[in-house]
């Protein structure tokens, strides 16, 4: 039987880096979901809606990749596509206590599903979705950092 992995997160906006790990969990797993989910300790700039449509853009050549979004627990949407692994990228050792108190709460929560980590690639070691937005806000240029459909998306939004 086919393993489904779900890649889990915020996505506001999507960025180089997650794409990355997208794309390299996407050679491993035969199904992989992309999720957004509510993160309660961020206040989102895009809307639920506009953070699938941008990584639906994205990730629009990787046949086995889908998207979705999800208002509740991680556990719950795990369980419910039936799948076998979480995939979490880790940049830094800044990453690894926030990332192992999630694993470990949803341990507890779901015996069964396992998370594997993936290490960022060193190009995008020091990028995340709030540099990216803190740059785009003031005007500078994030070309290296997201995809163009982001940058443009990016560049309406601040207008
Ligand atoms: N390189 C590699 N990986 C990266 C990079 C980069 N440059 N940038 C981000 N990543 C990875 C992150 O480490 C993460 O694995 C993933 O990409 C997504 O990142 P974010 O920042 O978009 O997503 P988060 O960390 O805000 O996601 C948190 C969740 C939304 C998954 C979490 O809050 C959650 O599960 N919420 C649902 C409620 C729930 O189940 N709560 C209980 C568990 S705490």
């Amino acid at each position: 039987m086919g393993k489904i992995a779900i890649v889990p997160g915020s996505f506001d906006p999507v960025t180089l880096g997650h794409l990355d790990i997208i794309k390299r969990a996407a050679v491993i797993f035969d199904e992989l979901h992309v999720v957004v989910l509510n993160n309660s300790s961020k206040k989102p700039l895009f809307d639920v809606e506009e953070r699938m449509e941008l990584l639906r853009k994205v990730t629009e050549d990787i046949a086995n990749v889908q998207v979705s979004s999800f208002q509740g627990l991680l556990v719950d949407y795990a369980a419910e596509v039936n799948a076998d692994a979480v995939v979490r990228g880790l940049r830094a050792v800044s990453d690894f206590e926030y990332e192992m108190q999630i694993t470990s709460m949803n341990r507890v929560l779901s015996e069964r599903l396992e998370t594997v980590f993936m290490m960022t690639n060193n190009q995008y070691s020091f990028l995340s979705s709030s540099i990216v937005k803190e740059v785009a806000k003031y005007g500078g240029d994030i070309s290296e950092l997201v995809p163009v459909q982001v940058k443009e998306a990016l560049v309406r939004k601040f207008q």
